[in-house]
Order: C-alpha cells, then sequence, then structure tokens
C-alpha cells in the first residue's frame, strides 16, 4: 500500500440541541475529516478536536495544520510503523488519532479487516449510554432524560459543574430510582470542593468523571479517598503509561477511553490492555462525532474490559443527519460494524451538503 495524498474536509453540523459543559455550549459540531487516497482504496479517520481549544488544547484548524505540515510528511502505509513515525511530533493527540485512523481504515480495507476483527471485538453489540448537557432548570433535565430513557438508552450520564450538581444529581436519582447514573465535571472543580462534592455520595453513582483539573492527578488520588463515588478520569490520561501510573497513585478506579485523547486507537487498545491488567474497567467516551468516528469507537467499546456503557449514543442523538448511515439503537445498544475497515464510509451527496471546506494535498 502506497499513499498518494490526503484530503482534509471541514464538516459544519448542527447538534439536535444545544450541548452545555462545564467549558462551554456547543450548538454546531465542526469537524475535520481524513481521507487516506492509497494506491489501493481509501480510508477515513475523523479528527475529533472542537472549533476551540476548549476541551483540550487542541482545535480544528490547529489540528488540520500539524496534519498537513508535521504529521503527513511522516505518514507511513504500515498503522504501527505510522504511529511511530509520529512521535517526534509531541503533542497532538487528536490529530495523530485522525491519521492514523484513515491510514487504518485503509489498510484494514484492503486486507478485508474490520476494525471490531483488529481491535479484538467479543460483542456484536454495544450498550449505549447517552451524556445529558447542563440545562436552565431541573424540569428540563428531567424531562430530557426522561426522553433518552424511553428511546432505551441504559445509562444516563450528567455534566455537572459549580451550582449544578447536587440538585439535578438528587432530581434525576429520585424520579429514576434504578438508573444507571454518573455525572462529568469536565475539571470543574478544585480539592477543596471535596465536601460538595462528597455530598454526591448518596446518590450511587457509578464514577465522578473527571473532577479536577487534568494535570491533577495527586489531587484526583487525595478526592478519591474523601469520596465514596468512584473517581474516573477523561481528560488525564493521554497514555496507556499516564493511565497505569494514576491507577497505581489511586486517582481513578475507572477509565474512560477516547482514542482522540490518548493519539489513536493502538494507544487506546493499550489503555484498555493496562487497564484490565490492573482490574480496572474501562468505557468509551466520545466528542459528539459523526458516524466516522462513531463506526470505530463502537468495535472499540467491543473489547473485553469495557464492561460499562459508554458515550457510545445514536446518531439521532447529535446530528438530525449524520454523514454515514445512522447510527441507530436496538435494545439501548449500537450494533458493531463487520464490513471492512470502519464498516460505513460517509454519503457523497450528504458529505458535500455538510462539507464548509477542502484541502487535498498530494504526498
Ligand atoms: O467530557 O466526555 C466529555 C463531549 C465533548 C467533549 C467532552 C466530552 C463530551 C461528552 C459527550 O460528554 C460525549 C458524546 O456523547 O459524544
Ligand atoms: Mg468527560
Amino acid at each position: 500500500m502506497r499513499i498518494e495524498g490526503v484530503e482534509l474536509r471541514w464538516v459544519g453540523l448542527p447538534l439536535v440541541s444545544p450541548f452545555r459543559t462545564s467549558f462551554g455550549t456547543e450548538t454546531d459540531r465542526v469537524i475535520l475529516l481524513v481521507r487516506v487516497v492509497t494506491d489501493v482504496g481509501e480510508g477515513w479517520g475523523e479528527c475529533v478536536a472542537m472549533a476551540e481549544p476548549v476541551y483540550s488544547s487542541e482545535y480544528v484548524d490547529g489540528a488540520a495544520h500539524v496534519i498537513r505540515e508535521f504529521l503527513l510528511p511522516l505518514a507511513h502505509p504500515d498503522p504501527w510503523r505510522a504511529e511511530q513515525a509520529f512521535r517526534p511530533v509531541r503533542g497532538h493527540p487528536m490529530a495523530k488519532a485522525a491519521l492514523e485512523a484513515a491510514i487504518l481504515d485503509a489498510w484494514l480495507r484492503s486486507r478485508g479487516v474490520s476494525f471490531g476483527e483488529f481491535l479484538g471485538a467479543v460483542r456484536p453489540a454495544v450498550p449505549a449510554g447517552v451524556s445529558v448537557g447542563i440545562m436552565d432548570s431541573v424540569p428540563e433535565l428531567l424531562a430530557a432524560v426522561e426522553g433518552y430513557l424511553a428511546e432505551g438508552y441504559l445509562r444516563i450520564k450528567l455534566k455537572i459543574e459549580p451550582g449544578w450538581d447536587e440538585e439535578p444529581v438528587r432530581a434525576v436519582r429520585e424520579r429514576f430510582p434504578d438508573v444507571l447514573l454518573q455525572a462529568d465535571a469536565n475539571a470543574a472543580y478544585t480539592l477543596r470542593d471535596a465536601p460538595r462534592l462528597a455530598r454526591l455520595d448518596p446518590f450511587d453513582l457509578l464514577l465522578v468523571e473527571q473532577p479536577l483539573p487534568e494535570d491533577d492527578i495527586a489531587g484526583h488520588a487525595e478526592l478519591a479517598r474523601r469520596l465514596r463515588t468512584p473517581v474516573c478520569l477523561d481528560e488525564s490520561i493521554t497514555s496507556a503509561r499516564i493511565a497505569a501510573d494514576a491507577i497505581a497513585r489511586g486517582a481513578t478506579s475507572i477509565v474512560n477511553v477516547k482514542p482522540g485523547r490518548v493519539g489513536g486507537f493502538l494507544e487506546a487498545r493499550r489503555v484498555h490492555d493496562v487497564c484490565a491488567a490492573h482490574g480496572v474497567p474501562v468505557w468509551c467516551g466520545g466528542m459528539l462525532e459523526t458516524g466516522v468516528g462513531r463506526a470505530a469507537n463502537v468495535a472499540l467499546a467491543a473489547l473485553p474490559n469495557f464492561t460499562l456503557p459508554g458515550d457510545t449514543s445514536a446518531s439521532a442523538r447529535y446530528y438530525r443527519e449524520d454523514v454515514t448511515e445512522p447510527f441507530v439503537l436496538e435494545d439501548g445498544h449500537l450494533r458493531v460494524p463487520e464490513g471492512p475497515g470502519l464498516g460505513v464510509v460517509p454519503d457523497a451527496e450528504r458529505l458535500a451538503a455538510f462539507t464548509l471546506r477542502k484541502q487535498y494535498i498530494p504526498l
């Protein structure tokens, strides 16, 4: 396989409803799609960076620049060699993950192997949770949660921040006593807020996700000692090595795995493996992906140590129209695609309709 060039494509998709987190409100997603062109076929990857550097330091235009100027010249058709070749470029895991995914998709398609088979999927479908944004009022939140449960979602995650934590969590728990429930703070608290976070303990949460800043492993370890609710890290876990370190220090007893955050699917599998070796369960996070990123995430979420439902929701939770055929909930699950590579491709017409800008870079 020889890489002939890469197309970068900026896609704009309105969200079905605004998504508010402790770091901001998303109403439209700008997504960078990467299409690798090789002598034996194409491959697709989705960059999960957001338009602005508010979840992590990466952002769409920065990622496109890094791919074009620094990663593409180093690219190799063998996915492991590509990953190695990208190492001299510091950081930029989302840019690396997008290009790696596109190369991996082309490589797998040329071999007739699916992402699921390649990664080691052990389930034909994965249980779906849903991440519910911060709302203007508790009644509005309860209505949203009720709607998602009626659709069949198997786990609810509530976004929290100081001032929107105990009250909404209590309300959801009282109204839905048996639902699998967890909370995500996106680094909105400090260790001084430990007593306030401990007030979530009575509500039987599966976990509280990333309460403290991403570089505060020691703080999370101290917080974990003070909470009954298990602490789960998202933003902090940027590699398998950091996952092992955070586990050893007692900072995380469950791990959110996002391939974009750790630099690719090969590293994501290593995070899964190192967590499994420590008896730490993992679940698949999300970044409001289109069907391109979702297809690969769903395959990853079918690995054995993904024992909690992920933020792998159906296409309709995010977008009125997806760029691929939509992922749909079946009995609360998403089916793992079975075709070669991602098992899905963007629909040319819809893709063209949503494209804001594109650039082909021959190698
Ligand atoms: O922290 O998990 C997060 C979305 C964008 C950025 C960060 C996060 C999220 C979500 C939504 O929680 C996950 C999804 O449904 O894709
Ligand atoms: Mg999170």
